[in-house]
């Protein structure tokens, strides 16, 4: 039997979990990434091999890179991107050479990921992420004062927006702005209200159709280079997976995922499958995602989330919420027997609960929800094997 690779994902030295933590976790595989060399720029060998070498002395593999970030030029074929298309290639060249072969990135314009409550009281009194629809709305209508926000809208949300935003005071406005626009954990912008405004700007010409063809533009020139390297690339979805600030987004469906694996057919361009993400969506079919596009799994994110009626969702325990993670987990354990190489997983993202509730964290990446998650995880996926046995 084969199993997958338990990993977990660490911001570097300075990420307040230690690697003796990720090891104690149980974790083998480190997930990380050069956050201190600028967007766009190559990822030297020296760099490289630095952190490597501090992952392998605490007993670990680095196994995944998440993420070289696109540079914003490239998602928009600004004048002189194609330096940027270089730039990444060179990267993969040199992690190739330094023995590190799966690459995690995303297309998101401008935000990663984006929420709007980032200390949201679960049941149990632990704290999750969550996306209030509102909230976002009344940033975007009447903070941001976007200027054709209100198509982006039902008169009826509109209402709800601004009675929420007339009785916001200062700090929370403030907040709300920080939660979405200062960059979550493994984001690499952060903006203010001016220069945000202008970035958007910036998109107004490129409409869906425009997006995905220079993501697709973007892999036909860099997964022949991952091929030949034997790198394999992961496209993280997008999170969450619709549109946001009139944003055009390209890889939050089956169909997108599709189409991207097709735009390049080599199990070298594959994706990221982060249940969290594409599970908010409910007409995203998480099992079948599996059973259909397995084979271009290259790396899996696995967390829940909760919605409701009103398009607001928070982040649920890993094995509660929407996502039907024993189905899931099902459909990747008869992935992985198929394939010669363990699929690196890693808990997505977990509760700040018990002590890590008193400590400083990045926002989804404590240490003890995930240990949680990963404990789950794991013990779901030895049950399955066991059943599989018999
Ligand atoms: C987020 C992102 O859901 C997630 O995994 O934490 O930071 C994500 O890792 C990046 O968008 C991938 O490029
Ligand atoms: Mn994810």
């Amino acid at each position: 039997m084969k199993f997958l690779e338990q990993t977990w994902r660490w911001f570097g030295p300075n990420d307040p979990v230690s690697l003796s933590d990720v090891r104690q976790a149980g974790a083998t595989g480190v997930v990380s990434a050069l956050h201190h060399v600028p967007n766009g720029a190559v990822w030297s060998v020296e760099e490289i091999q630095k952190r490597k070498k501090e992952i392998e002395d605490a007993g670990l593999v680095w196994s995944v890179v998440e993420s070289i970030p696109v540079h914003e030029d490239i998602k928009k074929q600004k004048p002189g991107y194609e330096q940027y298309i270089r730039n990444y290639q060179a990267s993969i060249v040199n992690l190739a050479q330094c023995g590190i072969t799966t690459v995690c990135y995303n297309f998101m314009p401008v935000l990663d990921w984006t929420r709007t409550d980032l200390s949201y009281v679960t049941d149990d009194g632990s704290k999750a992420l969550r996306f209030d629809a509102v909230a976002f709305a009344a940033f975007d209508l009447f903070i941001l004062k976007r200027s054709k926000a209100t198509q982006d809208y039902t008169p009826r949300r509109v209402d709800q927006a601004k009675v929420y935003f007339e009785n916001l005071n200062k700090e929370a406005a403030d907040q709300l702005q920080k939660n979405i626009l200062a960059g979550l954990p493994g984001a690499e912008e952060g903006y203010t209200l001016e220069a945000f405004q202008k970035v958007l700007n910036e998109y107004a010409s490129i409409d869906d159709h425009r997006l995905r063809t220079h993501l697709y533009d973007f892999i036909q020139q860099v997964a022949p280079v991952a091929e030949r390297e034997g790198v394999q690339l992961a496209i993280h979805p997008d999170d969450p997976p619709y549109p946001i600030f009139g944003l055009p987004r390209v890889l939050s469906t089956e169909g997108d995922a599709r189409q991207l694996v097709d735009a390049y057919s080599s199990p070298y361009n594959g994706l990221c499958f982060c249940t969290g993400s594409f599970g908010v969506r409910a007409d995203n079919d998480l099992v079948g995602i599996v059973n259909r596009l397995g084979e271009r799994i290259n790396f899996i994110h696995l967390r829940s989330t909760k919605r409701d009626e009103e398009g607001n969702f928070f982040e649920a325990d890993h094995l509660a919420g929407d996502v039907d993670m024993a189905g899931v987990m099902h459909a990747l354990v008869n992935v992985q027997q198929k394939r010669n190489k363990p699929i690196p997983f890693r808990p997505d993202h977990g509760h700040q609960m018990l002590d890590d509730l008193k400590k400083r964290t990045n926002p989804g990446y404590s240490a003890i929800g995930r240990l949680r998650g990963l404990a789950e995880l794991r013990g779901l996926e030895l049950g399955i094997h066991h059943m599989m046995k018999k």
